[in-house]
């Protein structure tokens, strides 16, 4: 059986990262697309020649046509200009949506039954673009941020608590950014939730408070050290477990910017919830209780992004 194909729209910080972990995890054959010359095919060379040492099977391709990303299973896009100091995620969104507009439009002419994953920020205002501007199915057109802004809670909560990564399970709902709504009453370590853990003196109200607010604050974080872009190496992991969730028919439960309707009392709106990724793409949105004071926060979140979502409308015409 033919490889698979990842098609990677945007080589710059985060598409080489992705680009050299889906060949390190053999899951395809690699399509780097970038506007800018000699970036994609550099970086698709510099990653093939690490093939011999890795010792893995998969074929790497630079290229400016959309052509070459002709048939391709997975898509994920982070084609766009990332965040710099002081810069919001939502003063990207005039420059980010011209790019979305073709790249949706590649997307559709050569790779239409394609898993879309967009990255690219504003992430909720993007990826809902992005799927009107290809006109492909909505569960096959998804964000990522939620397993991003989840990984990082876990990392903090993990630090804190003195126990592995691997045992802390967190829950972020809502749009990425500042308004993103991180659960605590469904975030555990081996099954026990985060309250229970500050009544049983592992940590207090205070320092819980504080991790949920670094979490909300954990791009401007890296942005702010690095100075020159924002973060990509956790971005990219994050996008590859959905990628892999989908190739791999894995059914994962993962949090994601997904097209919600009917759930949520939202219809036809794309923000982060929780979904079951497979090979149909999102197969399902989980829709979960909140208490009112979640709710509060995910409608905070959900009316954030409807904003920006007005203004991608107000800025191009074609999608009022
Ligand atoms: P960067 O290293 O600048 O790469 C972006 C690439 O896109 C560059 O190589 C550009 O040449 C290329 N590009 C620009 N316009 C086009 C176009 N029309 N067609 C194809 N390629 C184009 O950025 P990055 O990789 O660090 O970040 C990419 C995006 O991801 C940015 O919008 C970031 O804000 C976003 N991002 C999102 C998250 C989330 O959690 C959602 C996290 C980190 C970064």
């Amino acid at each position: 059986m033919a490889r698979p194909k990842i098609a990677l729209i945007g080589a710059g910080q985060i598409g080489g990262t992705l680009a050299h972990l889906a060949a390190i995890k053999e899951l395809g054959d690699i399509v780097l697309f970038d506007i800018s010359e000699g970036t994609p095919e550099g970086k698709a060379l510099d990653i093939a020649e690490s093939g011999p040492a890795e010792g893995f099977d998969a074929t790497l391709k630079g290229t400016q046509s959309y052509a070459d990303i002709a048939g391709a299973d997975v898509c994920i896009v982070t084609a766009g200009v990332p965040r710099k100091p002081g810069m919001s995620r939502d003063d990207l969104l005039g420059i980010n949506l011209k790019v979305m507009k073709s790249v949706g439009e590649g997307i559709a002419k050569h790779a239409p039954e394609a898993f879309v994953i967009c990255i690219t920020n504003p992430l909720d205002a993007m990826v809902w673009a992005l799927r009107e501007f290809s006109g492909l199915p909505h569960e096959k057109v998804c964000g990522m941020a939620g397993v991003l802004d989840s990984a990082r809670f876990r990392h903090f909560l993990s630090l804190e608590f003195g126990v592995s990564m691997r045992d802390v399970s967190a829950f972020v709902l809502g749009g990425h950014g500042d308004t993103m709504v991180p659960l605590v009453r469904y975030s555990t370590v081996a099954g026990i939730p985060l309250p229970d853990l500050i009544d049983m003196g592992w940590t207090t109200q205070e320092k819980m408070d504080a991790i949920v607010q670094r979490t909300r604050d954990g791009g401007a974080e890296i942005v702010g050290l690095l100075k020159t872009g924002s973060a990509f190496y956790a971005p990219a992991t994050s996008a590859i477990e959905m990628a892999e969730a989908y190739l791999k028919d894995q059914k994962r439960v993962l949090p994601c910017a997904a097209h919600v309707d009917g759930a949520y009392g939202l219809n036809g709106f794309y923000v982060g919830v929780p979904t079951v990724i497979g090979a149909g793409g999102i197969e399902r949105v989980i829709e979960i209780k909140m208490s009112k004071d979640e709710q509060a926060m995910f409608d905070k979140s959900v009316s954030a992004v409807k904003g920006l979502v007005e203004a991608c409308k107000g800025i191009d015409g074609s999608l009022a």
